[in-house]
């Protein structure tokens, strides 16, 4: 089972990681290095069975990067919460004042000046994806070229597009954790994947990179006349906090139950053009969830 490849690596971080405090004071413990492969040639996605994943939450937040958007209001309107820690970790440092999450969003949706002024993560992906800025102003569309260039020149060793925008990194709330996509065609018309994470919380975000990344190979197979091949996924400093390392043991004694299959049931006009309803998961029977704690 291709999920083992997770366990066993959640499993090398436990035993063989390298224990430091991090950027956020949690701690972690991290390997510098792992990759990972998934076949989706057969319809089957790496949506995790070891613990629920939320799988459409994480579609709905890559359906928000394609959109260009970085604010968090569609997401929430979307009931997504997982990014509204770091505008409200801003707000409370900036104001002092002591709101809760809930009301915070609930401002958020409600208010238009306090969304746009507390409600925006900066630069960030589907900012850098969609609206690159070249030093001259002018705007680069990484996903339109590369759906483009999937199309007309599927032999390219170029098909990729980069969210590290080093001139933006510092009005970014987080720098890009996914960073780079790079995809490859085959000679029997499938479409291969490599994503370059840099950072990998390996119980919370992991799960969510894994249906993200897959949701988008889909959706780029789709519109450009392919079939999906394989997800390889690399990761750089693939780390447990040391507050997930009690629920990744348990998720480790769990055994796998077989990926679901993921998969598109309309053919969408254009890359901009998905919507949640799109997608369908069948034979998804994973063990309960496990909650952790995101470190800010
Ligand atoms: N920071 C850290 N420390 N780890 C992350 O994984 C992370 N991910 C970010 C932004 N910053 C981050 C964006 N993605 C959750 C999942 C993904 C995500 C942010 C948060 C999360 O909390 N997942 C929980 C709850 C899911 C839900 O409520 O829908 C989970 O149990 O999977
Ligand atoms: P860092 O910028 O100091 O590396 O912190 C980012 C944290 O967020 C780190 O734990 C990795 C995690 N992360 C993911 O694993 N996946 C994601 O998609 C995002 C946005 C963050």
């Amino acid at each position: 089972d291709p999920e083992y490849q997770y366990l066993d690596l959640i499993e090398s971080v436990l035993e063989r990681g390298d224990r430091r405090i991090d950027r956020t004071g949690v701690g972690t413990t991290a390997l510098f290095g792992a990759l990972l492969r998934f076949d989706l040639s057969d319809g089957r996605a790496p949506i995790l069975t070891t613990k629920r994943v939320y799988w459409k939450t994480a579609i709905k937040e890559m359906l928000w990067f394609l959109t260009g958007g970085t604010s968090i209001r569609p997401l929430l309107e979307a009931n997504v919460r997982i990014w509204s820690d770091w505008p409200l970790a801003r707000y409370r440092a900036e104001t002092g004042e002591a709101i809760t999450q809930g009301a915070f969003e609930a401002r958020i949706l409600a208010d238009d000046a306090f969304a746009a002024a507390w409600g925006d993560l900066g630069p960030v992906y589907g900012k850098q994806w969609r609206r690159w800025q070249g030093a001259d102003g002018r705007e680069h569309d990484q996903i339109a070229t590369l759906v483009t260039s999937l199309r007309k020149t599927p032999a390219s060793r170029r098909l990729l597009f980069h969210g590290w925008n080093v001139a933006d990194l510092g009005d970014m709330a987080l720098p890009p954790c996914h960073l780079l996509y790079q995809y490859h065609v085959t000679q029997n018309g499938r479409l291969d994947c490599l994503l370059y994470q840099r950072s990998c919380d390996l119980f919370l975000g992991a799960a969510f990179n894994f249906v993200g990344a897959s949701a988008l190979l889909l959706m780029l197979a789709q519109q450009a006349g392919l079939q999906p091949g394989e997800l390889v996924w690399v990761g750089g400093d693939v780390h447990l906090y040391l507050n997930h390392q009690e629920q990744a043991r348990a998720q480790i004694a769990r055994t796998p139950r077989g990926f679901p299959t993921l998969r598109l049931v309309r053919h969408a006009a254009s890359i901009d053009d998905y919507r949640i309803e799109d997608f369908v998961v069948e034979g998804y029977d994973p063990h309960p969830p496990i909650h952790g704690e995101v470190a800010v």
